[in-house]
């Protein structure tokens, strides 16, 4: 549930009189209440008297001034003209857009207890008009976005590409997306940048389909999910891209929100559009299982839950944990266990080379201090060691120690984690 009040705090982009700008047929509206007020009236002083005050509070006295004569039975269009006014405000607005789609899919509400039409009301019983526009709003701008995406890719060839060393989610996104491309008429190809695939078994077992594997990325377009690194391939050449992590500022125009996996997230994206079979239903699934190591991740939040219940894939999770969740094999030598879930993080102009350790807790005591002293010669500068017994997750960041309280695999709340607690600069 998001719960806004007023224009001030965390939440006040929501709000009305936030100062975000936009134009409309040449004309600048310094809010959204401006363009609300103004669309009030044909009467041209008026309108320019509403549009050129100085703040949201004098337009809106203007506006409601009932010496000044309307458009006839205004109220017929309002929730039409303010839906207007906040698509206008997100779509042109991008930071406070991007704000907005990372709500996911959560109720919004305007706290406004005087307000029973456009917010809750005094008893919250409302008609929170105001909530259920910006619940609009956001289904549109991420529909925008999609379209945008499916767009630049018409007449051309795209390879659709996640990471390096796919993990199960990274090739079945891929898939995914490809499949779903190819039902808008887009000339999608499924690849992958390498064969050198983590979760080899559960990929097997799983997803048999064919793809092309590209390594000269010169002459070629692409659609890039999971783990949005350019990774070599020119900016010019990347059409798209969805991803579950906010990580880089390299690609811009990117739908990029904190889902549990990337295939759920175009699961949730594109459902409205396209008939997911069954079997890619449970495939989805599984990516969640594969992502937020069987679910007990901290990563699995409760709106990841929701849609993952939607999925309806009837699957024994604990039976899949038992065939599918590997912990690292101490029997191999360091190098290539440092090396085997491995990846790059930009943080600013920094660049994290962080190695995932899975392990439970007799190798924690054994292997640990070994690691660490290691992370030198190897050149790696973060090591995440997840404890599947306890739960707790060791984060070693250069010479510091740390232990984070919870189980998570996450690499990027790692980070933020190191960034908050100024372990990390960025
Ligand atoms: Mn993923």
């Amino acid at each position: 549930m998001i719960d806004f009040y007023k224009e001030f705090g965390n939440l006040g982009y929501l709000a009305n009189y936030s100062h975000h700008g936009f134009y409309k047929d040449g004309i600048f509206y310094k809010t959204a209440e401006h363009y609300y007020q103004a669309s009030k009236f044909n009467d041209l002083e008026i309108k320019n008297k509403i549009i050129n005050s100085s703040t949201p509070k004098e337009a809106s006295m203007i506006g409601r001034d009932v010496n000044n004569k309307r458009i006839d039975n205004f109220k017929n269009y309002k929730l039409d003209v303010m839906f207007e006014a906040v698509y206008l405000k997100f779509s042109q607005n991008k930071d406070i857009r991007t704000k907005l789609i990372e709500t996911r899919n959560q109720t919004i509400r305007e706290m406004t207890v005087k307000e029973s039409f456009w917010g809750v009301g005094p008893n919250l019983d409302g008609l929170n008009h105001m909530g259920k526009i910006l619940e609009k709003v956001r289904y549109q701008v991420k529909n925008d976005l999609i379209d945008q995406i499916i767009a630049n890719s018409y007449k051309k060839k795209v390879y659709i590409i996640g990471h390096k060393k796919p993990d199960f989610d990274s090739f079945f996104s891929a898939y995914l997306l490809s499949r779903i491309l190819k039902s808008f008429n887009v000339d999608a190809i499924f690849a992958v940048r390498d064969e050198d695939f983590i979760d080899k078994k559960m990929i097997n077992d799983w997803l048999d389909f064919k793809y092309e594997v590209v390594t000269d990325y010169s002459d070629k377009y692409f659609i890039l999910v999971d783990h949005n690194n350019l990774d070599g391939i020119d900016k010019t050449h990347v059409l798209g891209a969805i991803d579950h992590h906010k990580i880089t500022g390299e690609v811009s125009d990117l739908i990029e929100i904190e889902y549990a996996s990337c295939a759920l997230l175009i699961y949730d994206l594109f459902k409205s559009r396209y008939a997911f079979s069954f079997k890619e239903k449970k495939l989805i699934a599984l990516s969640v299982l594969s992502d937020t190591e069987f679910l007990s991740s901290s990563r699995f939040s409760s709106e990841d839950k929701k849609l993952y219940d939607e999925l309806d894939a009837n699957i024994d999770v604990s039976q899949f944990k038992r065939k599918y969740l590997i912990t690292t094999d101490f029997s191999m030598d360091i190098n290539s266990n440092l090396f085997y879930d491995f990846k790059e993080y930009r943080v600013g102009r920094r660049i994290i080379k962080r190695s995932l350790i899975r392990s439970y807790s007799a190798d924690k005591d054994k292997y640990y201090n070994l690691y660490v002293s290691a992370m030198k010669q190897y050149n790696v500068n973060l090591i995440i060691w997840c404890d599947y017994e306890k739960l707790v997750t060791y984060v070693r960041y250069n010479d510091i120690d740390i232990i984070y309280p919870y189980f998570t695999t996450s690499t990027n709340l790692i980070i933020n984690y190191l960034v908050n607690e100024k372990y990390l600069k960025k």
